[in-house]
């Protein structure tokens, strides 16, 4: 037998009155005693089969057996019907039932009656059989294809770095720990240290698409304990300004093409895409406390900015037309090692967050690329540089000055078609709590 058709398109560019052979999903099974219809769901949409008792009262009986979500192949003739939804219908000569899906199901595909979030879950392969499910996921791949698009047209190279390892990057607070072959490593929290390591070597725009872990004992709607991290890390920089331009500039730069790439999966979701102008907004961090403080919040300087603050500061910039900014310039003491600080103002450090409706996306900023500073900020930090030297040692031996970003791509797709929980964005979410499916 041929191969069958796989979606609605080619069914519908197959000849009135030839033969096809269809594959998909048992939808759903009508039978009205002389007739049945049965939905079979092809990739992109519903093809109707439709039977009558008196042509063929074996297949006739075999159709009104089948049972919802099984995977059937269906040999037929199409035929005209101004009822049907596409104008026309498969009229059987044959069904061959591939693989039966057991009854009851644990999960609805088309029940009107949303199921609870962890059930959805629990059964995520039926789960992902739904229209709007599948919407996200073909927006989610068309904003990281796009981003992919826009940093090799600038120059990017994509790399690989290891996601075991021997040190932290990130704090010692998320990270995972494992034994390895008797020795300690760890689950990359990002790849921070070699995209930085790699600057050291000539490669000048690197970026990364991939994994990253934090053990997040926190359940919250914007944490997983693993995501996907879009890393990107840039050689010869005058200043973070040089990073601020390039992110600000491919996300825009994705968000417009997914508007135009994704009409019909963003229509499904209710989601209208608005592209924000550049350049985006810089707010430094003594002016984002000072809004803040006008909003009643009460904050001491040098205090992060909290989830609850973020939301009261994007609700500020929203109201002046801005969903998305950048928070610059944060207190040195609440970054990392590796961040850069403002010579002429140490307590405070070239480093940034894009924030976007509210909630956190991406970190980054110029990178602390000399040797002596350094080793100082690694002990400042209360890290044993022993445990660094080998990304120290990159340092040793001459490196330019450099900077980059590191983009969470699950919160921003969450944030992008306003879906109430970071695990919708992801095929198979991790959390505290969830190890499987
Ligand atoms: P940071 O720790 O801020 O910076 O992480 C960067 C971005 O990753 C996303 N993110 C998460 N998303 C979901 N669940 C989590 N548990 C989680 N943790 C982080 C967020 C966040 O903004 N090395 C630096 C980046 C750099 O300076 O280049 C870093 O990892 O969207």
């Amino acid at each position: 037998m041929a191969p069958p058709v796989r979606t609605v398109q080619e069914f519908l560019s197959a000849p009135v009155d030839g033969s096809v052979v269809l594959g998909g999903w048992v939808e759903d099974v009508r039978n009205l005693g002389s007739i049945a219809f049965v939905l079979v769901r092809l990739c992109d949409g519903t093809v109707q089969v439709t039977a009558k008792k008196k042509s063929n009262e074996a297949l006739f009986l075999q159709l009104t057996k089948l049972s919802r979500e099984s995977v059937v192949r269906v040999a037929g003739n199409v035929v005209s019907n101004r009822e049907a939804r596409q104008g026309r219908e498969l009229q059987p000569v044959r069904i061959d039932v591939l693989a039966a899906a057991a009854a009851p199901l644990p999960l609805g595909v088309v029940d009107k009656v949303g199921a609870e979030f962890d059930t959805r879950l629990d059964n995520r392969t039926i789960d992902l059989r739904k229209p709007a499910t599948q919407a996200i996921f073909r927006v989610r791949s068309l904003l990281e294809g796009a981003l992919r698009g826009e940093l090799h047209r600038r120059g990017f190279m994509e790399v690989h770095t290891p996601k075991l390892a021997g040190a932290g990057a990130e704090g010692g607070a998320t990270l995972f720990q494992t034994d390895y072959f008797g020795r300690r490593a760890y689950l990359a929290q990002s790849p921070q240290l070699y995209k930085q390591m790699l600057m050291a070597t000539g490669f000048d725009r690197v970026f990364e698409i991939a994994p990253a872990f934090r053990a997040e004992p926190s359940d919250t709607v914007r944490h997983v304990t693993e995501f996907v991290s879009f890393d990107g890390e840039v050689s010869w920089i005058e200043d973070q300004e040089d990073i601020l331009r390039i992110i600000e500039e491919i996300v825009v730069g994705a968000f417009a093409s997914v508007r135009e790439g994704a009409k019909e999966a963003l229509t499904s979701l209710g989601v209208e895409i608005r592209v924000p102008s550049l350049p985006i907004p810089r707010v430094p961090y003594v002016e984002a406390l000072e809004r803040l403080r006008e909003r009643g919040k009460r904050i001491r300087d040098g205090d992060d900015i909290d989830t609850e603050g973020e939301k009261a500061l994007g609700q500020s910039m929203a109201e002046k037309g801005h969903e998305m900014f950048f928070i610059t310039e944060y207190p040195t003491a609440i970054k990392p090692f590796y961040v850069m600080a403002n010579p002429e103002e140490p307590e405070y450090s070239y480093s940034f967050d894009l924030e976007y409706r509210g909630d956190e996306m991406a970190s980054g900023g110029q990178r602390e690329h000399r040797y002596d500073v350094l080793l100082e900020n690694l002990k400042t930090k209360g890290l044993d540089p022993a445990g660094f030297e080998f990304y120290l040692s990159a340092f040793r031996y001459g490196i330019p000055p450099h900077g980059g970003w590191g983009l969470g791509v699950d919160r921003l797709v969450q944030r992008l078609l306003a879906l109430p929980n970071i695990r919708e964005a992801i095929l198979f979410p991790r959390d505290r709590n969830r190890l499987q499916p």
